[in-house]
């Protein structure tokens, strides 16, 4: 559409008189914003309609991703640069007089996701699409995405967050494809002629399900995928008493995304949320499906459908319910084409995230999937019975239905093909601890699939500056093939590099710091070594390990005059859950802390703490680049496999970090002298779980520097607070710290201890921090995959060679 900037700014200048009715000076930021989104969608549109048109007639397999989180972020920016059209509009904006990146910073983060598991989702999109691959995302155009924190006095206060108040410039409704979705009413059994029985869905509430679709631009490729986000309406054909408390209850469906409490409220609406993403969602694969095929019995050979996590598991048995009773397949045949179709990713061990469903709940909202759901149920435990006779403990608990509970994984694993954990040490923790009696029974199902990042959006899109060193040092293979980065590794002593990134990491300190001074009014020193944790808030990350440190800081820095350490500014984000008291609490631990050091004149020089409020996509791609240190220190075999860790690790931070998750494979690559590994072992954790042994109070009791902590938190040492912190001293003492805060303490002081003297050798630390780079392509999201594609999924890249 526009090949020099001279052509985008006549048509930019065009399109602002045109549409906005004011002289270009008169235009606000906002208004350049929208024209500009709206130029881009319309320079997107003809191949989207191409990739559309090119599944449609093309007989091969699609697959269809269900979230029920995608933490998109912005999506300027990161269309602009895979479009290829990023400099060329940069530079004619600037001679308009206007900086891209303001406008960029006009646009609201898309947060619909808590954390981890709603960004890898959106890093899959970017990834299919870039690799040409035909994959398509279906999720809930959530009103109000995850809650925008503030923080009052140290405690953090959730506003409802407003991402469409100005419109979202990129989707684009589509009412003609609407779906409607039945809740409540009763089944009707009836006998059909063939003395078959039919099931009918009485007197329920319908609700429209209208599409919005946002484009997924493939990176300088012609692919334009599809992420489908579905919005709750009133139904056109409601007939309704009270139209009112049908038209809120209806547009409830769609108004928040839950943040993941463990209270009860709401959870009927959550419920609801599930089925409604799932059968907007599979009704309208079918329909695609049948508009090209026609025997249904194939559908597996031209559908993968992927669930991810528990949440969208009810796509289940709302296929199964569509080919009984739509498509009048025997149960047989039905169930046989479902667990062909459908693969299932577990994103968790913790028993607490685990879904399950109270019948009570489950089966008035749902009568005819509940039924579905009861029949599966009967005749799992049925082959169970055949291979274990008389173990009625065991089927029990592999039971989808026991105690009056639907037990969302247990439906997943016996109605999917696959089933995959998020990294090695995690997958191999579902095979041989929480789901071993599954794997037992169907060990064929189960396999690995270690997480990746979208290096567009964590690299080339972030840090430009590194981006651009890197190009010239190793040339730009590794943008299309981010393994290439290992190219670095012969230059890992390169004093020229380590200068260059040196310089470059210096740039990136500066723009945090910046932002640090403008939002908190704190200045840091951007020599100090940046040290960073973002990531949500919970006892298993194990911020408090961290801001525990931190106080033991402060008290050798206060009692110890000949204690020195390079200064260190401590940089935190991170959301609780506004149910989580716990997490609260730590968050104004965090600030109290804050406000002691950063005051005290004996300390401020040395350490610094840094709370940055409302951490969000956009928020992170300014911290990474900016942190010399990545902190991954949760309780080893808690976090599934962690995807922060891989964007530090591709922005040449040094990870201090517990044998955990992604951590492991991380320190296989890049080799374990070349992080700050330090703690406890996942099986000595998991073996403390099973024999116990562990005392909490023995390590309170030995270690001064612990005691004294510990008892600051309670002895009034936070003149600033009037309550203390109670509630954590006993989670460590009175309930013997479940996360082993205090058991992995004096390692973790040690791995800082390294660090600090590593870091006064420059070239160490330098080279260091290159070889992480190197290794860090294996975790580009694009790794990943190409390993569902090819493990999973079976589906191929289409050669989309077009003008
Ligand atoms: C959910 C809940 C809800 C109830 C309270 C406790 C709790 C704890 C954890 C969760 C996590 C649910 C699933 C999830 O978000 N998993 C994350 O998925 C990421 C992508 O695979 C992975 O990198 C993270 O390690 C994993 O925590």
């Amino acid at each position: 559409m526009f090949s020099d900037k001279n052509e985008f700014k006549e048509s930019f200048l065009k399109r602002i008189e045109m549409s906005l009715g004011k002289a270009f000076p008169d235009s606000t930021k906002r208004d350049q914003f929208h024209i500009l989104g709206n130029m881009i969608r319309e320079h997107i549109s003809t191949n989207w309609i191409q990739t559309n048109e090119h599944y449609r007639l093309n007989q091969k397999k699609q697959v269809y991703y269900l979230s029920i989180e995608f933490l998109l972020g912005r999506l300027l920016g990161q269309n602009l640069l895979n479009l290829g059209i990023y400099d060329i509009v940069q530079e004619g904006l600037h001679d308009l007089g206007i900086s891209l990146h303001d406008l960029e910073e006009v646009e609201s983060d898309a947060g619909l996701g808590n954390g981890g598991l709603g960004r890898l989702a959106a890093c899959f999109m970017d990834s299919l699409a870039s690799l040409d691959l035909p994959g398509h995302g279906y999720g809930i155009r959530y009103k109000h995405g995850l809650f925008e924190q503030r923080i009052v006095d140290g405690f953090q206060v959730e506003l409802p967050e407003q991402w469409l108040r100005h419109g979202h410039v990129w989707e684009v409704r589509k009412p003609d494809l609407t779906v409607e979705v039945p809740f409540w009413g009763r089944v009707e059994t009836i006998k059909g002629k063939d003395g078959k029985l039919i099931f009918e869905h009485r007197d329920a509430e319908y609700v429209s399900a209208v599409p919005y679709d946002l484009p997924v631009v493939g990176y300088q490729n012609t692919t334009v995928n599809t992420l489908r986000l579905w919005s709750a309406e009133p139904s056109r054909y409601q007939p309704n008493r009270d139209m009112m408390r049908y038209k809120r209850d209806t547009e409830a469906i769609s108004e928040f995304l839950y943040p993941d409490d463990t209270h009860d409220e709401g959870k009927i609406l959550r419920l609801k949320q599930q089925y409604f993403l799932v059968s907007a969602s599979v009704k309208t694969i079918l329909r695609q499906f049948s508009s090209r095929q026609s025997n249904i019995e194939d559908l597996p050979e031209h559908v993968a459908i992927h669930i991810n996590d528990t949440h969208p598991v009810l796509a289940i048995p709302e296929l199964m319910r569509i080919l009984l009773d739509e498509y009048g397949l025997d149960w047989d045949k039905a169930w046989r084409v479902t667990t062909k179709t459908f693969c299932y990713t577990n994103h968790t061990t913790l028993s607490e995230a685990l879904e399950k469903w109270s019948v009570r709940i489950f089966q008035p909202l749902l009568p005819r999937i509940y039924g579905i759901v009861h029949e599966i149920n009967e005749r799992y435990c049925q082959q169970l019975w055949e291979k274990y006779p008389g173990e009625w403990d065991r089927i029990k608990h592999m039971a989808i239905i026991s105690y009056d509970e639907v037990k969302m994984a247990h439906l997943a694993i016996a109605g999917s093909y696959s089933v995959n954990g998020v990294a090695k040490l995690h997958t191999d923790i579902l095979k041989t601890r929480e789901m071993n009696m599954f794997y037992n029974f169907s060990p064929e199902k189960f396999n690995n699939k270690t997480n990746g990042i979208t290096h567009r959006r964590w690299l080339l899109k972030s840090n430009p500056e590194l981006t651009q060193l890197l190009v010239h040092t190793i040339g730009d293979s590794f943008i299309k093939d981010p393994e290439q980065l290992m190219e670095l590794e012969r230059y890992s002593n390169d004093s020229v590099l380590q200068e260059d990134m040196k310089k470059v990491k210096q740039i990136k300190k500066e723009q945090l710091a910046a932002r640090i001074l403008d939002q908190n009014g704190l200045s840091v020193d951007t020599e100090s070594i940046f040290d960073v944790q973002v990531k949500r808030l919970h006892a298993y990350k194990r911020q408090l390990l961290n801001v525990l440190h931190i106080m033991y800081l402060y008290n050798r820095i206060k009692e110890d005059s000949s204690f020195t350490m390079h200064p260190q500014t401590f940089i935190f984000g991170a959301k609780a859950s506004p149910g989580y008291y716990y997490a609260k609490k730590i968050i104004k631990l965090i600030h109290s802390v804050a406000n002691k050091v950063n005051h005290d004149p004996k300390t401020k020089d040395l350490i610094k703490v840094v709370f940055l409020e409302n951490y969000r996509v956009s928020l992170a791609e300014e911290i990474i680049p900016a942190a010399n240190v990545s902190e991954q220190i949760s309780t080893a075999s808690k976090e599934a496999s962690g995807t922060g860790n891989m964007k530090f690790m591709m922005n040449g931070a040094l990870t201090i970090g517990t044998l955990d998750g992604a951590n492991v494979e991380m320190a296989e690559r890049v080799g374990q002298e070349n992080m700050f590994i330090f703690g406890l072992r996942s099986e000595q954790v998991l073996d403390y779980y099973s024999y116990g042994g562990y005392v909490a109070s023995e390590y309170y009791h030995h270690d001064e520097r612990i005691r004294q902590v510990v008892n600051q938190l309670v002895n009034g040492f936070f003149s600033d607070n009037d309550e203390p912190f109670d509630l954590i001293y006993d989670s460590l003492l009175t309930e013997n710290d479940y996360y082993f805060v205090l058991r992995d303490f004096s390692a973790y002081v040690d791995a800082h201890e390294k660090i600090n003297a590593t870091y006064k050798h420059p070239k160490e630390w330098l080279r260091k921090s290159i070889l992480n780079i190197a290794h860090s392509g294996y975790f580009s999201s694009d790794r990943t995959i190409a390993e569902y594609a090819k493990d999973i999924w079976g589906i191929e890249q289409y050669s989309l060679i077009r003008k």
